[in-house]
């Protein structure tokens, strides 16, 4: 399967992040990639797609924050990568926001994702990595892998969190749209929920998005992914939910995965993306499924009996150790 990296989507390395009510070593880092690297072997250079179909997804606003917030951020004379500590809550109104804090808050939903001022390059060509994938399988390709790094699911049109900038599974899913695929559907496979995958496509009829999660009742992001959030207007009923308990393992994963697949292939998707974290594998440090290295060719090869032109996104997994051996059994269980 043909794969797709850019060296620059490993500069952006925030120091910390704030994790139970203290600050960490950031979890989504380099060497991840760096990991994924080495276990795949050949990867492609992305070429560059240029901003357009990023901004066919997100707000000009909040593209030009991620690319300014490390500059007005050192120009306030702040240490360290940028952080948020006031968000618009309860009254969320466009103002002419200038200073940095309010900027932050506008643009963001939690604090365990600082900017740095390598976010917005990263950002970027993770996005690309996302475009020239789903490149290769609109010319063709049965599949194709995109190494996104930064992840992308948490990221709405006009928000950051999650470790998670410009929302690249919804990129490509509305590139492939932009090129004439009528129906995309959207599976997400990371430990938690794809909020913000969710958020852009909310009211939209024309791409699907489900879901399999951990339950949002006991897990981040806490305020998105409950069974009964379904989509509204044009997009009534091409939102579907699948949260599961802490603890699950493989049998119920599978069983609840055939489920979403049985949803995309009645909705009549033309094209597959999907959102794959190796989070839910039982070693990760900041997550509680259980599944094992072997399971994630079990589950590809399942997603391949769809039978649908399928671009794979890299999106969460922190067991930086077992990663490689993860996304390998993902990639060659897809291949057969
Ligand atoms: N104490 C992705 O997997 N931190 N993002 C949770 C729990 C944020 C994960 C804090 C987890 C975000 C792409
Ligand atoms: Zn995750």
């Amino acid at each position: 399967m043909k794969a797709f990296f850019h060296r620059r989507q490993l500069l952006h390395a925030p120091t910390r992040e704030l994790h139970n009510g203290g600050f960490t070593d950031y979890a989504e880092t380099p060497a991840r990639a760096e990991a994924i690297l080495a276990a795949i072997g050949d990867v492609q250079m992305p070429g560059d797609f240029g901003e357009k179909p990023i901004l066919a997804v997100h707000d000009a606003g909040y593209v030009e924050f991620l690319k300014t917030a490390a500059e007005r951020w050192a120009a306030a004379g702040r240490p360290g990568d940028v952080t948020g500590y006031v968000w618009p809550v309860v009254r969320r109104r466009a103002l002419a926001l200038d200073r940095i804090d309010a900027l932050v808050g506008r643009y963001s939903f939690d604090a365990s994702s600082p900017i740095t001022a390598d976010t917005w390059t990263s950002a970027y060509w993770s996005a690309q990595s996302a475009l020239a994938a789903t490149q290769a399988v609109l010319s063709g390709e049965r599949s194709a892998f995109a190494l996104c790094r930064p992840p992308g699911h948490h990221a709405g049109a006009d928000y950051l969190g999650g470790y998670c900038h410009l929302n690249v599974a919804a990129i490509a899913a509305q590139a492939a749209r932009d090129a004439g695929v009528r129906r995309v559907a959207i599976l997400d496979i990371d430990y938690h929920h794809g909020n913000g995958t969710q958020d852009i496509f909310w009211e939209r009829g024309d791409v699907f998005y489900a879901s399999i999660h951990a339950d949002p009742a006991s897990d981040y992001p806490f305020y998105w992914g409950h069974a009964d959030e379904v989509g509204e207007g044009n997009g009534a009923g091409a939102t579907l939910n699948l949260p599961l308990p802490r603890g699950t393992g493989l049998a119920v994963f599978r069983r609840t995965q055939g489920m979403a697949l049985e949803a995309i292939a009645a909705f009549g998707a033309e094209l597959l993306v999907v959102s794959f974290g190796a989070d839910t594998y039982a070693g990760d440090p900041i997550s509680s499924f259980k599944l094992e290295t072997p399971d994630y060719a079990v589950l590809a090869a399942d997603i391949a009996a769809a039978c649908l032109p399928t671009v794979i996104m890299m999106e969460g997994g922190y067991a930086v150790d077992a990663l490689g051996d993860n996304v390998a059994s993902l990639l060659l269980g897809f291949a057969g």
